[in-house]
C-alpha cells in the first residue's frame, strides 16, 4: 500500500473516518492520476471491517461536486443572500486581519469570538492552532456543546469522569439495554455485535420514545415519554432493592450513598414510576426483575436522551443500576457511553492550549449570544459546523448573523445556509486532502488519516488557515511553525506512531478486555461510584419535581402547544446537515408525524400540508400518520438545509441541569391545518 500523494498511477491510500459518528471507520481510497476514483471500508479494521455506510460511500463525489468552494470568497450581497465574489488569499486575509484588528482596537478582544462543532472530529483539524490564534486576540470563548457534555457530566457526578464500557463487549451480555440510542442508524457498525450477542442467546431491548428502526429489530420496545427515564431508573432501582437483586459485597466495597439511595428509592413504587413516564407498572417490574437476573447485563446508551431539561441527572441516575447489581463485575456488564475519554491514554491535545481566560458563552445558544451578549460580540469565526440548520433557536442564530455591525468570517467546503451570511468564507479540504489522527468515541481504535489526493483549488485544512491568519495578524507562537505531522507528534504519546500511520489504526494502550471497574476504582475523590452524596445535588437528581415533556418544561404555555416536538435523526443519508445538500433527493424530505388519536383531533388527514408552530417559529410541511410516537409527540426529522425549512426554528435552547447541553427536546408545539390566506 502506498501512502505518497503525489502519483500519476493508481495506488491505494489508508485513512479514517473524520466524520462526528462513534464508528471512525478505517478506509481506503483509491487513486489515478491524482484523482480519488473510490473509497471503500478497509477490510483489516478491526471495527468496521470493511464496511462504510450509505453517507460515506458517496463521500468522493462530495468531494468533486461542483458546488464545492475552491477559492476564498467575500461577500457581494446582503447577508444571507449567499451573493460571494471569488477572491486570493492575500485579499481575503487582508480584509480579516483589517476588520477583526478593527474591531479589536474599538471594543477589545471579547468582542471576538470563535464557534466550532465537529464537521471534523480530527485531533488537528477539529481544534488545535485554533487556540493560540484565538489566546493571542483575547477573544471570547465558546464552551459547552450540543452534543455529548450532558451525559459525561451526568455520569461523572456517579463515577467521577465520563469512562464506561467497550461497547463491543456487550456480545459477552445476556440481556442488552439500548438505552436512548438508534444503534442501527447512528453507531451501524455496533449492530453486528448486538445480532451476535443475540445469537448466543441475548434478549435486546430498545428503551425510546419513538419506534425508531432499531427498535422495530428488537426482542422488547419499551417506550416511556420523552424526558422522564429518570423516573424509570427510580422504579427499577425499587425494584433491586425491594427484591434482592443487590451486591451487597460490591456496593460496600466499591461505592458510598447506598442507604440513602435505598430509602429515597423505597417511595418510587412501579406505580407512582409508571404514572410518571407514562408505562405499566408491570413493565417496570418486568424490566427491572429481568435486570437484575441476566448475568451479565449490559447497558448502550449514547446522547439521546440527555436533551432534556433534567438530562445530565438521567445518566446520573442510570450510572447507578449497574454499581448497584455489581454488573461491572463482569465482562458484558455495565454501561457504554461514549468511549472518547479512553482516547487520554495515548492523546493529550492540551499541547495546543494556550493561556486564555476570558468570558465564555454558552456554545449551544448562538442566536442569544450574537443578539444578548452585553457588550456585543463584533467578529465571529465558524469552521466545522451550520448552526443555522443544526443549533436550536436558528431564527434567532440568522438575525444575529444578519446584523450589520457583525463581521463573519466561515470556513467551510460548502455554501451552507451558515456559510451565506459570512463576509469572508475560506475554503477549506475534505478528509481524503489533509492529515490528521481520529479519536474515535465508539471503539478503542485510533485512527491514522494519510492525505490521499492534493487540496483541491485553493483549499486548505484548517491547521493551515490558523497559520495564515497567524500571519496575516502578526501572532506568533511557535507551534504555528510546526507541521501537521509535527502537531500529531506532539499531541501522541504511548503510542507506535509508525505502526499507526502504517497500518492506518492501532488499539489504544488499554487492557484487553477492558473491565474498568470490576474492582471499583472509580474516578471520584473517594474512589468509589457517588450513589449519593451532598456535593452531588442528590434531592435534584433523585426527585426530579417534575417531568419536563410533562409539564413545566420550554417555557412554552402547554394549553396552547400541547404536543412534545422530538426532532430526530432518522437520515440514512446524511450526517447532521452533511451530505443532505447532495444526498436530500434520496431522503423523503421534512415532514411531521403524528399519532392517529392526535391527527383526528385536530382533523387532519394523512398527506394534508400542515402548519407546525410555537412562539419561535412556523413550518409548513406534509403530514404522516404513522405509529412510531404515542398520543401527545410529534416528529419532525432534521438536516436539510438550503430551499427546506429547518426545524431548530422550533427547538428550546435552554440548558440542561449540568449547564451544559442543551434541552432540544423539550420543544412544545401544536399542528393545525394551513389557514388559507
Ligand atoms: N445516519 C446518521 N448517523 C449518525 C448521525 C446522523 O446524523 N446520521 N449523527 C451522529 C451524531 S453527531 C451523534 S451525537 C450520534 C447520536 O447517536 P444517538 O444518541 O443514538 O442518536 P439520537 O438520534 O440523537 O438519539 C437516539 C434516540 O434517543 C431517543 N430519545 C430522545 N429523548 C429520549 C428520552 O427522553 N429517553 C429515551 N430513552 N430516549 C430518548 C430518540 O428518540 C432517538 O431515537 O449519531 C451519530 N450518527
Ligand atoms: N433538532 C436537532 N438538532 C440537532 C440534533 C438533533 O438530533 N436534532 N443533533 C445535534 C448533534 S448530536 C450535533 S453533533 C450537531 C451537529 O451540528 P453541526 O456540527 O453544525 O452539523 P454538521 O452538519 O456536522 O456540520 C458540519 C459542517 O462542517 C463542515 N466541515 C467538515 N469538515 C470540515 C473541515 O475539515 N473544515 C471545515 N472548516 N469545515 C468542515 C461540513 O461541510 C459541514 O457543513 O447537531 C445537533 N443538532
Ligand atoms: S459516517 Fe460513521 S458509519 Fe459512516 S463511514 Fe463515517 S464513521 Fe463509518
Ligand atoms: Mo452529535
Amino acid at each position: 500500500m502506498s501512502t505518497s500523494v503525489a502519483s500519476t498511477d493508481r495506488h491505494d491510500v489508508p485513512g479514517t473516518c473524520h466524520h462526528d459518528c462513534p464508528d471512525s471507520c478505517g478506509w481506503i481510497t483509491t487513486v489515478e492520476h491524482g484523482r480519488a476514483v473510490a473509497l471503500r471500508g478497509n477490510p483489516d479494521h478491526p471495527y468496521s471491517a470493511g464496511e462504510l455506510c450509505p453517507k460515506v460511500n458517496r463521500l468522493v463525489r462530495r468531494v468533486y461536486a461542483p458546488d464545492r468552494i475552491l477559492t476564498p470568497l467575500i461577500r457581494t450581497g446582503p447577508k444571507g443572500a449567499g451573493e460571494f465574489g471569488p477572491a486570493s488569499w492575500d485579499e481575503a486575509l487582508s480584509l480579516v486581519a483589517e476588520r477583526v484588528g478593527a474591531v479589536i482596537d474599538e471594543h477589545g478582544g471579547e468582542a471576538v469570538l470563535p464557534w466550532n462543532s465537529a464537521g471534523t472530529q480530527g485531533l488537528i483539524q477539529m481544534s488545535s492552532l485554533d487556540r493560540p490564534f484565538f489566546a493571542a486576540l483575547g477573544s471570547s470563548r465558546g464552551v459547552g456543546s450540543v452534543c455529548g457534555l450532558a451525559a459525561r457530566s451526568g455520569f461523572s457526578m456517579t463515577y467521577g469522569s465520563g469512562r464506561g464500557a467497550d461497547p463491543s463487549d456487550l456480545r459477552h451480555a445476556e440481556l442488552v439495554l439500548l438505552w436512548g440510542t438508534n444503534t442501527r442508524l447512528t453507531n451501524r457498525h455496533l449492530w453486528p455485535v448486538v445480532e451476535d450477542a443475540r445469537a448466543a442467546g441475548a434478549e435486546i431491548v430498545v428503551i425510546d420514545p419513538m419506534r425508531t428502526i432499531t427498535a422495530d429489530a428488537a426482542d422488547w420496545f419499551i417506550q416511556p415519554l420523552p424526558g422522564t427515564d429518570t423516573a424509570l431508573v427510580l422504579g427499577m432501582l425499587h425494584v433491586l432493592v425491594r427484591d434482592g437483586f443487590v451486591d451487597h459485597d460490591y456496593v460496600a466495597q466499591y461505592s458510598t450513598g447506598f442507604d440513602e439511595l435505598a430509602r429515597h428509592v423505597a417511595t418510587w413504587t412501579p406505580e407512582r414510576a409508571g404514572a410518571a413516564c407514562g408505562l405499566e407498572p408491570d413493565t417496570i417490574e418486568r424490566l427491572a426483575r429481568r435486570y437484575g437476573e441476566a448475568s451479565p447485563a449490559f447497558i448502550r446508551t449514547l446522547i439521546g436522551a440527555e436533551h432534556h431539561e433534567h438530562g445530565a441527572r438521567f445518566f446520573r441516575a442510570l450510572g447507578c443500576l449497574p454499581v448497584v447489581t455489581g454488573s461491572w463485575r463482569h465482562l458484558g456488564g455495565g454501561l457504554a457511553r461514549s468511549v472518547g475519554s479512553w482516547a487520554d491514554v495515548a492523546v493529550d491535545d492540551s499541547v495546543f492550549d494556550a493561556p486564555h481566560d476570558t468570558r465564555t458563552f454558552h456554545a449551544g445558544q448562538l442566536g442569544r449570544t450574537l443578539t444578548e451578549a452585553d457588550p456585543a460580540i463584533h467578529a465571529l469565526f465558524v469552521w466545522c459546523g451550520n448552526p443555522v440548520v443544526s443549533h436550536p433557536q436558528s431564527e434567532l442564530i440568522r438575525r444575529g448573523l444578519a446584523r450589520d455591525d457583525l463581521f463573519t468570517v466561515v470556513s467551510e467546503q460548502f455554501l451552507t445556509d451558515t456559510a451565506a451570511y459570512a463576509d469572508v468564507v475560506f475554503p477549506a479540504t475534505t478528509q481524503i486532502e489533509n492529515l490528521d489522527v481520529i479519536p474515535a468515541w465508539g471503539h478503542l481504535y485510533l485512527g491514522w488519516n494519510e492525505p490521499a489526493i492534493e487540496p483541491l483549488g485553493e483549499a486548505v485544512p484548517n491547521t493551515e488557515l490558523w497559520r495564515r491568519l497567524a500571519a496575516a495578524m502578526h501572532i506568533d507562537d511557535e507551534r504555528f511553525t510546526w507541521s501537521d505531522e509535527e502537531l500529531i507528534g506532539a499531541a501522541l504519546h504511548d503510542i507506535d506512531v509508525e505502526e499507526l500511520r502504517s497500518t492506518g489504526f492501532v488499539r489504544l494502550p488499554l487492557p484487553d478486555p477492558l473491565l474498568p471497574y470490576a474492582e471499583g476504582g472509580f474516578a471520584t475523590p473517594s474512589a468509589r461510584a457517588e450513589l449519593w452524596a451532598g456535593d452531588l445535588d442528590p434531592v435534584g437528581a433523585f426527585v426530579p419535581d417534575h417531568m419536563p415533556a410533562i409539564e413545566g418544561a420550554d417555557g412554552l404555555g402547554h394549553g396552547e402547544y400541547p404536543l412534545v416536538l422530538l426532532t430526530p435523526k432518522l437520515h440514512v443519508r446524511f450526517l447532521n446537515t452533511t451530505y443532505s445538500r447532495h444526498h436530500g433527493e434520496l431522503e423523503s424530505g421534512p415532514f411531521v408525524e403524528l399519532d392517529a388519536v392526535d391527527a383526528s383531533a385536530r382533523g387532519l388527514g394523512d398527506g394534508d400540508v400542515v402548519r407546525v408552530y410555537n412562539d419561535r417559529g412556523e413550518l409548513h410541511l406534509p403530514l404522516r400518520i404513522g405509529d412510531r410516537v404515542r398520543p401527545g409527540v410529534a416528529i419532525v426529522p432534521w438536516g436539510w438545509w438550503g430551499a427546506a425549512q429547518a426545524v431548530n426554528a422550533l427547538t428550546n435552547d435552554a440548558a440542561t441541569d449540568c449547564g451544559s447541553g442543551v434541552a432540544y427536546l423539550d420543544t412544545r408545539v401544536e399542528v393545525a391545518p394551513v389557514t388559507p390566506a
